[in-house]
């Protein structure tokens, strides 16, 4: 007890600095301490990785004084807070954000560089935390970073998985994935709280008992499962607030399977124990579609049922009444992945706090909300009813009496609607009973958000269009962003220093509208020059990275064309693809007079497929003997290179993103809810080749037109031209190019023919013959664009100066004020 001790506390505060010193000395001290005493090597002899860790523990102790004062002042002022639950996050490296955004970079750079050590080479030692898959993930670590950057109270919670999403390796051109053991070099980043734990059970019965005459439910677990806190402390830029991510790892629960000591096969009930870590072991590597999976129905309540608990203590620290708990409560769901978080609030309220039905229903309808970030009916989670309710019987039974409440309700407003009331209840009926987890979000959230203007208006009227007839004041959307912290500051320093010196401010890193100020040097010269010489040092290093990487020495004149994103059919990298072979054809069958004309282009494609999405493998392997057989033509030379990169991950985007020229997404119309690839590029001044499709649309609108290559049918125009099929007319150009891969122009015909297949005829559903044409059109034009140097670079700058809107500054301050109502608490200084 604080008090009982407070003559120690006086004497502790005396014998320590209150805050750790950023003068060189003091860094280069606390880097050499680290070195000997956490690192355990001699301060005489140590390596580059070794530095980097006695580097990172120095950070992590500035980090953490931050973070401590954060969490009292919170504490303090006991503020709303929001809980954002995901169960994917993509963080990437941490150090150089986390220094960049402490505000010591260039000290800690300084006092590196006194000892003889390079910062940029110790940040390379870092591996990539890849605990998700894509886009999601990727906007759950931005989110992050904008919500301890504008001071809003908020924990994160997730599973800290001990394999993230597998490595690519290629191997003769096909991937081959493996095991992604993150951990082996151990994480600085990360704080193991081991006396935060809570109990997470699964399996068992549900049995009636009576407590104080009062008829309620007991679980009763058939196994036990321990979860420990990792937390992840997320500083903001500009501010002292630092606030937690909080992941959880399962251990073996001692309260548990003590029986199975006692028949005497120690060996065998211990090996069972272990058995429990598996539920937090694995990433499940497929974006969309893990229906009927035990272990991945584990996870999600294993992270829930944690963060519920953790949620709770924290409320009941300081509050009594839980009529209370939505004015300290927002609770966001990422995805519908852990939506069972409704049921179990619902079950704790019930069954551990003895509320009503009536008052437990009237909390979870204030605190819930929803963002999907799905288009498409067959990418919605469901659960079979038989899995539900075998692993969780308890919650099967609530949400099946929400369900019954619903319908009833339902009933009332509608009628007796039998196709509509079928369509909306979270049970479908079927061979298979399941559970609709989109439907049971939709209908216990306050709030269901898009994550673009044309996937909100999806939502409206297909996917949900029946919940927003009903409930039109429950939708909303907030575009993605992405943060500039990580996608400018960190990733291209020199486009960072060349933005703050013609702003004269440093202010855009947390104000981005500032950024809309570039506009009036559009045309200045003196800013083109500058501006051409950053994307050129950008090149060089991205050039230098494809030599290491394939040995492939690229024209550094030429255009650097980029699509790296997960590989998927809808993201048509197969049209990307085909338009650089008929590119390939077309030079071939020129003059040689005719060539010089021709833009030089490195087409650089990276992406993983899931392992078991064939057609997506297919993909990656034709790109493959498509560069090997464009590289090697000595007759085509720089005028065209295909490369591709392997295991694309957050930090080879940092990479990437940075050099490309232009960059492509090319999603059918109306199967992209959001992207948000394309922001980073267009924020370092990369000009965009793209589909009218997600957040594309709301680009346009900032950046104009003229400044961006659009091409192919609008999403209204997609469903007609399905329609239509076989009397669709194919360019000649796209039959012949599908053609040259049929006849074994490129090798593999026999393995490539379903591909082709699948693109010819009737079955081209996401359009690559219909869109054929535009596409050429479109990158006719943006050839054209880039020769005229003057032109290009002003529409680069452009790009850049138009893209504020899509920072997760904006997308945050919008959930924060029109969803979770929150408001910012910002701990002193
Ligand atoms: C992705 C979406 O495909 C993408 O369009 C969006 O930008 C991103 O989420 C962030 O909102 N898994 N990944 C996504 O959706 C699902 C499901």
């Amino acid at each position: 007890d604080f008090g009982e001790r407070k003559g120690q506390a006086e004497r502790m505060l005396g014998l320590m600095d209150v805050f750790l010193k950023n003068d060189p000395i003091s860094l280069q001290k606390d880097i050499l301490h680290h070195v000997e005493y956490t690192v355990a090597r001699s301060r005489f002899s140590f390596d580059d990785f070794e530095a980097y860790q006695a580097l990172a523990h120095s950070v992590r102790d500035r980090l953490i004084e931050r973070w401590h004062d954060t969490l009292i002042h919170f504490k303090k002022e006991d503020p709303k807070r929001v809980y954002f639950l995901s169960l994917e996050f993509l963080m990437g490296r941490s150090l150089s954000n986390i220094v960049i955004n402490l505000g010591i970079r260039d000290q800690f750079a300084d006092a590196l560089s006194q000892l003889g050590f390079d910062f940029e080479v110790l940040a390379e030692q870092e591996g990539d935390a890849c605990l998700g898959n894509g886009g999601l993930a990727r906007l759950s670590a931005c989110q992050m970073d904008s919500l301890a950057t504008l001071d809003y109270p908020a924990v994160g919670y997730g599973l800290r998985y001990q394999y993230g999403l597998f490595r690519q390796v290629i191997v003769d051109g096909f991937q081959h994935e493996q095991p992604d053991y993150w951990l082996n070099f151990g994480n600085p980043w990360e704080i193991e709280r081991v006396h935060i734990t809570y109990p997470v059970k699964f399996y068992g019965t549900v049995t009636d008992e009576f407590l104080n005459g009062e008829k309620c439910k007991v679980w009763v677990p058939g196994e036990m499962v321990e979860a420990v806190a990792y937390d992840n402390p997320i500083p903001g830029y500009g501010t002292r607030n630092t606030i937690n991510l909080r992941l959880w790892a399962a251990k073996p629960s001692d309260q548990h399977d003590m029986e199975s000591f006692n028949t005497g096969d120690y060996v065998d009930a211990v090996v069972n124990r272990q058995r429990a870590e598996s539920i937090s072991s694995i990433l499940y590597p497929d974006d969309r579609s893990y229906q009927g999976k035990e272990l991945r129905l584990k996870q999600q309540y294993f992270f829930v049922s944690a963060s519920v608990q953790d949620i709770f203590r924290r409320f009941k620290d300081t509050h009594k009444k839980f009529d209370e708990f939505p004015e300290k409560v927002a609770l966001q769901l990422n995805d519908t992945h852990p939506s069972l978080a409704i049921a179990e609030v619902m079950r704790v309220l019930l069954d551990e706090e003895h509320l009503s039905w009536h008052r437990a229903w009237d909390i979870i309808c204030k605190i819930f909300s929803f963002t999907t970030h799905t288009v498409s009916p067959e990418g919605l989670e469901k659960i079979p009813v038989d899995l539900l309710g075998n692993l969780l019987p308890r919650h099967l039974q609530i949400i099946y009496d929400i369900n019954f409440n619903f319908v009833e309700e339902l009933k009332k407003m509608i009628g007796l609607d039998y196709d509509r009331l079928t369509r909306m209840s979270i049970v479908e009926e079927g061979a298979v009973k399941n559970i609709r987890m989109a439907n049971l979000s939709v209908i216990c959230s306050h709030t269901v958000n898009g994550v673009s203007r044309l996937h909100s208006e999806l939502l409206r009227t297909k996917l949900f269009k029946d919940f927003y007839d009903l409930w039109p004041h429950k939708f909303q959307y907030k575009t993605n962003g992405v943060t500039q912290r990580r996608w400018i500051v960190v990733s291209n320093p020199s486009l960072c220093a060349l933005i703050s010196k013609w702003l004269g401010t440093e202010a855009w890193i947390r104000d981005i509208d500032l950024l809309i100020g570039l506009r009036d040097y559009a045309t200045n010269a003196e800013l083109h020059q500058e501006w051409k010489m950053v994307k050129k040092v950008n090149k060089i290093r991205l050039a230098e990275y494809i030599e290491a990487m394939s040995g492939l020495k690229v024209s550094l004149d030429a255009m650097f064309d980029v699509q790296t994103k997960r590989i998927h059919e809808y993201k048509r990298q197969l049209l990307n693809i085909l338009g650089i072979i008929h590119r390939y054809d077309c030079i071939k069958n020129m003059y040689k007079n005719d060539r010089k004309k021709v833009v030089p282009r490195v087409c650089i494609i990276g992406g993983k497929a899931a392992p078991g999405y064939e057609i997506a493998k297919k993909i990656i392997k034709l790109c493959h003997v498509v560069a090997e057989r464009i590289n090697n033509d000595n007759d085509i030379g720089d005028l065209l290179k295909l490369v591709f990169i392997p295991d694309y991950n957050v930090s080879v985007a940092e990479m990437v993103i940075p050099g490309a020229d232009l960059s492509q997404h090319l999603s059918t119309a109306g199967h992209e809810a959001s992207g948000t690839g394309s922001m980073k590029f267009l924020m370092n001044g990369c000009l965009l080749l793209a589909t009218a499709d997600g957040s594309t649309i709301e680009m346009v609108e900032e950046i104009g037109q003229d400044n961006m290559f659009l091409f192919g049918a609008k999403a209204h125009e997609v469903v007609a031209l399905r329609k239509k099929g076989p009397t669709l007319k194919v360019p000649l150009q796209f039959s012949r190019v599908v053609r040259m891969i049929r006849d074994g122009h490129f090798g593999f015909e026999d393995y490539f023919k379903s591909l082709c297949d699948k693109i010819e005829g009737t079955s081209d559903y996401f359009l690559l013959g219909a869109d054929f044409m535009s596409y050429l059109e479109a990158q006719a034009a943006a050839d054209k664009a880039f020769v005229d140097e003057e032109r290009w670079t002003k529409m680069s700058i452009l790009s850049a100066a138009g893209s504020g809107r899509f920072s997760t500054d904006r997308t945050i301050q919008e959930y924060a004020e029109n969803t979770w109502d929150i408001q910012p608490c910002r701990c002193p200084f």
